[in-house]
């Protein structure tokens, strides 16, 4: 026997006889009730950091849980693999994306199994290999037939030095690409899209369903979908028989409309603009095309326009108004025009002092003047003045009754309007999926027909440097036959936005070897939806949105039957490191270098200065990083799993601490010690697993020692259950592990069957967190099976129940002191002994006593003359 706890002599031992065993395959065949256990995947860019560790850690103690609380679970991991990582990596070392990539998966996939991930592995997946991506094509496909993808010229976000098309997801509030970092130009491209915006409403109104995520997602999904309520209004145009149609959601403010503004973009700009100022105009649609829409209606910019010299009527007042042209107004959305409000907009209030615009109030607080000149805009809600017939009318209503009166006059119509635009899914990039058209001067854009898929990337590329996609350059690869009419055509060269390849694999995970379909529909609903998803906030919107929209398409194609996808979602905080750095030069200092001559104060040892000391989320730029490999050759897998664990509720920030991994370290050694030596002391036959039917029930005729180590064991049970199942509180459940091990080593006879019943339990809860550990002190402990298939330890009742409660003795309602009795003990007896005990008697003595409360298992209190 081991005496000593050495992690490498046991982690990998396990990890082969688990494999070999099988036993953490998904079973296709059995009735138990199903948990589907699912981690984001990650992008395979060669190394685990901590971030994945936290992740994989916790989904791990779920499924393991899951598995022992009697699920069939499902729990698998793959690679999503299509990026432009790989590229740039073939660029920069003249290295195959796919050879890269396939690299980087198995260091990734080894680094996993050190972890003791219980992974089904034979439903491994990777996005970018031919028997994935067929599927993801073949999907396209759906989408296309569906009347869900088509192309369209766009404005784009061009990222000059990937070369390549961002989503406007992908740009940040600078402006910038997310992943170069470049600033981001518009350029027009014809490109593919899907049509989400078909399923806004109901991807908004089914977050409501979902009581199992965070609301601060459902909010941020809520906020992208962006649902407004308003109306379009039409103003005619002087002198044209042109209508500028509107987007408003304040119809009620359509009296106060001093102006109107189109977009650059709008079609009628040209022709609403006067000769003299045609010049201007010109030039200015031309500096404001190349701003990016993020630069446009950023909103410590001030807002510029011009005066087309155009006036529009407003069809409620027939006043004649100015037509402007203004950056702000965007295209895209809405009818790419407003009408503008100053006197209740803020943006309008600040365009028209600007520009000299006239502000005009129809919306008055209740009781306030209309005469007063404003000095901001009034957004609230109020009462209609200068509105004509709809004075005095409250504003809200107002909004109905005018949207109706344009109704009813033909200027105007109710409309809810969606920020959602559609998804722009072509990337002029090689490591990505082949979109499944061929295009021919005559047919247009063909599908390639399901039984020719995949459309292979070709191998064969040259990666010069960055510039074009090199698909764009095959022409053998390019050039083929329409799969309609025959004659000659082109295949499509870009290729999908990697985001679709992460919309389906949680449904690919289901029948993962399916050689003849994506998925079969009854091995998809054995197992959708996804009991647990867990990964990063990051993906709150884009992948989240995008796995709902797909799951509600293919449910509308009956591939599936499901609505959501991820029936609970748990976001992990971030890991973050203690961080250096130096506020003189900007510069972020290693740990291993910092000067810590002066402990209370570190130093730069370059410069001498005094460093900054914080937390912040491990980074390689910051030198903050803690490398995974280290922690796990120093403690091995189970203290790593542990300390992730023990150290931070899972969706809060956590701080790494030597210290605190050290104190994991140190707890695990105290369990081996515990449990080995109980072994070694040859009472493996009490660890039976009859010992703890034998006890249960059997309390009463316990030694008080043995009765309050068995209530310290069962309250441990009850307690990490309930941690385990509320809100997957592991920190408190290992601190309760921590309570039971001393509980044990604190325990006056260590050869009882209460105390081996504690430490079979003991080992039992602890499987989940560390699975090593676990298993090898259960082998010891004289079982055969393994741990991880044993039954999650139920907590006896009885066992819970003190024997002795304490009483409070109350004179007057001021307590005088306390006393023990016992637990069963009725009001009566209470009194009884409350009367009896010194304290009672001492401040009785010699009174009368006028009444006697008794409030049982808690207190009696004595009403005393
Ligand atoms: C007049 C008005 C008066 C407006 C007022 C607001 C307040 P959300 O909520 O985001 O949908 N708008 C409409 N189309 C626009 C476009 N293409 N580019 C920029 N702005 C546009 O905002 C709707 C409001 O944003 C609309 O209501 C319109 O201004 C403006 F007191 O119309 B409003
Ligand atoms: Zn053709």
């Amino acid at each position: 026997m081991e005496s000593r706890y050495n992690p490498s002599a046991i982690e990998e031992k396990w990890q082969q006889t688990w494999a070999d065993q099988g036993l953490d395959k998904a079973p296709e065949s059995s009735d138990k009730p199903k948990f589907y256990a699912l981690s984001m995947f990650p992008y395979p860019s060669g190394n685990l950091h901590m971030g994945h560790v936290r992740n994989y850690t916790i989904t791990d103690v779920i499924a393991r849980l899951k598995r022992m609380q009697g699920h069939r679970v499902l729990h698998p991991m793959g690679w999503d693999a299509f990026g432009l990582p790989a590229e740039n990596a073939a660029i920069d070392r003249g290295i195959h994306p796919a050879t890269w990539t396939y690299q980087n998966i198995d260091q990734m996939r080894q680094q996993l199994q050190q972890l003791g991930l219980s992974y089904d592995w034979d439903r491994e997946v990777a996005t970018c290999s031919p028997d994935y991506y067929r599927w993801t094509q073949w999907i396209f496909l759906q989408f296309f037939q569906a009347g869900l993808a088509y192309q369209k010229e766009s404005a784009v976000n061009w990222d000059p030095i990937d070369q390549t098309v961002l989503a406007n997801e992908q740009v940040d509030n600078e402006g910038r690409s997310w992943r170069s970092g470049a600033k981001v130009e518009r350029k027009l491209l014809r490109q593919w899209f899907f049509k989400i915006t078909d399923y806004a409403e109901q991807l908004l109104a089914d977050l409501d369903t979902l009581d199992g995520w965070p609301d601060r997602v459902k909010t941020m999904q809520a906020n992208w979908i962006g649902k407004s309520t308003g109306a379009t209004l039409e103003f005619p145009i002087v002198g044209l028989d042109e209508k500028i149609a509107v987007f408003t959601t304040r119809p009620d403010t359509v009296y106060g409309v001093t102006y109107v503004v189109l977009a650059p973009e709008h079609p009628l700009t040209a022709q609403v603009t006067t000769p003299d100022r045609a010049a201007a105009v010109e030039a200015f649609v031309k500096e404001i095309s190349s701003e990016s829409e993020i630069e446009r209606t950023a909103e410590d910019k001030p807002k510029r326009g011009i005066s087309t010299g155009g006036k529009a009527i407003n069809p409620f007042t027939g006043e004649e108004i100015p037509i402007w042209i203004a950056d702000y107004v965007l295209y895209e959305y809405g009818t790419g025009a407003v009408m503008g409000v100053p006197a209740h907009d803020v943006r309008d209030f600040q365009f028209a002092q600007r520009n000299q615009l006239p502000i005009k109030t129809v919306v008055i607080p209740a009781g306030g003047d209309a005469s007063q000149p404003l000095t901001a805009a009034y957004t609230e809600a109020g009462v209609l003045v200068n509105s004509g017939t709809f004075d005095g009318t409250p504003s809200t209503e107002g909004k109905t009754q005018i949207v109706a009166y344009a109704e009813e006059q033909g200027f105007g119509k109710a409309r809810i309007q969606y920020r959602l635009r559609d998804w722009l899914i072509s990337r002029q990039r090689y490591w990505g999926v082949p979109i499944p058209v061929v295009h021919c001067p005559s047919c247009g854009a063909v599908p390639v027909p399901e039984d020719q898929l995949p459309v292979r990337l070709p191998e064969n590329v040259e990666f010069s440097g960055r510039g074009p996609s090199p698909l764009a350059k095959l022409t053998d690869w390019i050039n083929v036959p329409c799969p309609s009419c025959g004659e000659p055509a082109q295949r499509e060269t870009d290729t999908m936005d990697t985001f679709i390849d992460s919309s389906w694999y949680f449904l690919r995970y289901t029948d993962a070897r399916n050689e003849n379909q994506p998925f079969a529909k009854d091995k998809v609903n054995r197992w959708m939806g996804v009991d647990q998803y867990v990964g990063g906030i990051e993906h709150a919107i884009l992948h989240l949105l995008y796995s709902r929209f797909f799951t509600k398409v293919l449910r509308d194609r009956g591939l599936v039957d499901v609505d959501e996808p991820f029936k609970r979602l748990l976001t992990q905080g971030m890991v973050q490191a203690m961080t250096y750095k130096n506020p003189t030069t900007g510069k972020y200092i290693p740990a291993a270098e910092v000067d810590f001559s002066d402990p209370q104060a570190p130093k730069d040892p370059a410069t001498g200065d005094r460093l900054e000391v914080f937390y912040e989320k491990m980074s390689k730029s910051k030198y903050n990083g803690v490398d995974p490999k280290e922690v796990l050759a120093k403690y091995g897998a189970d203290t790593a799993r542990m300390f992730i664990l023990f150290k931070a509720p899972p969706e809060k920030d956590l701080e790494w601490d030597d210290a605190d991994v050290e104190g994991q370290f140190r707890f695990l050694n105290r369990v081996w010690r515990l449990v080995s030596e109980f072994a070694a002391a040859n009472q493996t036959q009490l660890a039976a697993a009859a010992i703890a039917a034998q006890l249960q029930g059997q309390n009463d005729s316990l030694t008080k020692a043995d009765k309050d180590l068995r209530r310290a064991i069962h309250t441990a049970i009850q307690a990490v259950t309930e941690d385990l199942e509320g809100d997957y509180q592991f920190n408190t459940a290992v601190s309760e592990m921590m309570k039971l091990s001393n509980a044990l080593s604190d325990a006056p006879a260590k050869d009882t069957p209460v105390y081996a019943e504690g430490i079979r339990a003991l080992v039992l809860l602890l499987a989940p967190f560390a699975p090593h550990i676990a298993e090898e002190l259960w082998h010891l402990l004289g079982n055969q099976v393994s741990v991880h298939e044993q039954a999650w330890p139920q907590y006896d009742p009885a066992a819970l129940v003190a024997d002795e409660i304490t009483l409070v003795i109350q004179i007057l309602g001021k307590t005088r002191g306390t006393i023990q009795v016992p637990a069963q003990a009725d009001k009566a007896a209470l009194e009884q002994y409350a009367r009896n005990s010194e304290v009672a008697q001492r401040y009785i003595e010699g009174k009368e006593i006028k009444k006697v409360i008794v409030v049982p298992g808690k207190l009696v209190n004595f009403v005393v003359s």
